[in-house]
Order: C-alpha cells, then structure tokens, then sequence
C-alpha cells in the first residue's frame, strides 16, 4: 500500500460520517419520535403520511423541476437477491428529506435543492447487478477495505451511466454490512467523490443494526443524517474551520455536540445532540464564518435561493460542472 493509498484511506475514515457514537447503542442515544417543536405549519404538515398512490418506479433520472440548477438527485439501491423495501414508494424518504430541508431552512434560510419531478422527489431506482457477497468482494478486490463501500457504490453508479453533471447523489443502499457507519459521504476536496450512501439495514461491525432508526420521524439521527452527510459532500466542515474535531478529523467539528457537523473526538463521550441541532454555533466553522478566502456553506450552488456568488465544492473536476457553467 503506497503512501497515496494510506491517504486516501485516512481521508475515508475522516469522510465516514462518525454517526458511530449514536451508533454505539439506542437505549444511550433514542431517537425523538417526531418534531414537536413545529414553529410553523409547513414542519406540521412535512411530517403527516405522505399519500402516494401515483408514485411509480421510475429507473431513471426524471425530467427535473429545475433544470440548469445543481441539486441533490436520490437514488434507491438493491442487490441481486436482496430485500426490496420499495422505499422509493412508500413516501418515507421525502418525509425524511423534508423534514430535514425544513431543518436547514429554519437554521439558514434556505433550503438544499433537490432534484423533484413534477413536485414530488425524483428517486431512481437502481438494481446493482451483483449480490452482497459479490458487491463486498468487489470491495475488497478494487479498493483494499470494506471502508470503501460508499467509494465503490459510487463506482457501480457511475459505470452504469447515471450519474449526470450538476448534480450530488443521496443512495439509500440496501446492502447487507457496513464496518462503522449507517452513512457516510465523500468530502471534497480531501475524499473526491459525489455521492452519500445511507445503509438503512447494514448491520455494523459492533453489531448495531442501522434499521432500528425510524426515519422519516422528524429530529433522529437518520434524518439529521441526510443533510450531515449533504454537507460533507458540498467539503464541509473544512480545513478553514476553526474547531476541527481533531487535527485529523476536519470534516467534523469538535466543540459543540448541538452542531450539524459535530464528531467526538478520542475520548469524547458525549453524543449527537439531534434534538437541539444547530448549524455551526459560533457562525467560526463552516456557516457564514467570514472568514476570507475560505469556502462558506452559506455560498453553496446547492442552495434555494441562489446564492449572490454561488460556488461549487472544492476540487470539483470539470466533468462534473453544468455545461456553460464557469463557476469555479
Ligand atoms: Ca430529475
Ligand atoms: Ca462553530
Ligand atoms: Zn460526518
């Protein structure tokens, strides 16, 4: 293993999104059962049954709502003889999107731009044509480490032609076994990536099974997941923030457990706050800091309403751009 590989590989274990302390046990950390706090009437209502008796299926990308934009597109993943638990279906993964967009939107303003078809979140449905067994030997055979899972499902979506320019990728994975994490994300430009994976059934190495989270509920762990691991994938926390949670551990910050971005650090007992999240206490780390010269969340072309200056996540190829788009 050269010293790129050992790198990259500490950049993974930076990148997992350290959910691993609410991971280390339910009775130690449970999950609110929904937001009581609805301050308006929109969280009401994002948290009532979704009725979907016309969503289909769909295998690909639909025509976006907003085109020209950057946004988020969801993917749902099975394997050859997996479960399929239809959760591009049954509404919960737009309760959980919403509920966490409306998070954001109380805490900044603005909201994370998904990608929606005809109003409704556009999922596309992706069968991987290998069993778990098969995708956790390809693992091992491309990459050296069952850590790099989420690298090498980015692998598969992108082989298969799905992933487009402009666009950053939620896949909930219904693969079997993860070694640490229920999500993790790439976080550019230290972990080049664009895709997240969320393992709703992955059973942890410490044995904690991720199913046991009831998402689409408001304020758990899974659902402040969804836009903790967005986050990462738009490269934040980062090198600029001021309270990293180790020299090591950057994409996390380390201060405050009520913050979005939060990781403990060695020796660190406390939890994820999820109940009384916030975005970046303090406005030092990654969130309307003003500090010059370093890259702000506040500033993401991923954001609704654009922002004045919006910029895209550091060491972006330029494959990955909107044709004509000369952001940097
Ligand atoms: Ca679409
Ligand atoms: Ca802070
Ligand atoms: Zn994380």
């Amino acid at each position: 293993m050269g010293m790129m590989r050992l790198i990259a590989l500490a950049s993974a274990l930076v990148g997992a999104c350290i959910l691993l302390a609410a991971c280390a046990g339910p009775a130690e950390n449970p999950p609110e059962p929904r937001v009581t706090s609805a301050a308006s009437g929109v969280a009401t209502r994002t948290l009532l049954p979704t009725p979907t008796p016309e969503m289909q299926r769909s295998m690909e990308d639909r025509p976006d709502d907003f085109p020209g934009q950057y946004q988020v597109h969801v993917f749902y993943v099975t394997l050859l003889g997996s479960m399929d638990g239809k959760r591009d279906l049954d509404g919960a993964i737009q309760r959980t999107v919403e509920s966490a967009n409306q998070w954001f939107f109380e805490q900044s303003g603005s909201r994370i731009r998904f990608d929606t078809y005809q109003g409704e979140l556009d999922i596309t449905y992706v069968q991987l044509p290998l069993t778990n067994r098969q995708f956790h030997q390809g693992t091992l055979d491309q990459f050296g480490d069952a850590l790099w899972t989420r690298d090498h499902l980015e692998l598969w979506l992108d082989r298969l032609g799905l992933l487009q320019p402009g666009k950053l990728y939620l896949a909930v994975f219904e693969i079997d076994r993860h070694p640490l994490s229920c999500a993790d994300a790439a976080h550019p430009p230290h972990l080049l990536g664009r895709a997240a994976g969320w393992y709703p059934r992955a059973v942890l190495d410490s044995g904690y099974d991720c199913a046991v989270e009831n998402f689409g509920s408001g304020e758990t762990l899974v659902d402040m997941g969804v836009v903790h691991e967005i986050v990462h994938l738009l490269g934040f926390a980062s090198a600029c923030s001021q309270n990293p949670a180790s020299p090591e551990n950057i994409a996390h910050t380390g201060d405050d457990n009520r913050d979005l971005m939060w990781g403990p650090s060695a020796g660190d007992a406390r939890h994820w706050d999820t109940a009384n999240m916030l975005l970046d206490p303090g406005n030092d780390d990654y969130f309307r800091h003003g500090v010059a010269g370093c890259a702000d969340l506040a500033d993401s072309a991923f954001l609704e309403p654009l922002p004045a200056n919006p910029q895209l996540p550091l060491g972006w190829p330029e494959a990955w751009h909107l044709a004509g788009d000369e952001a940097p």
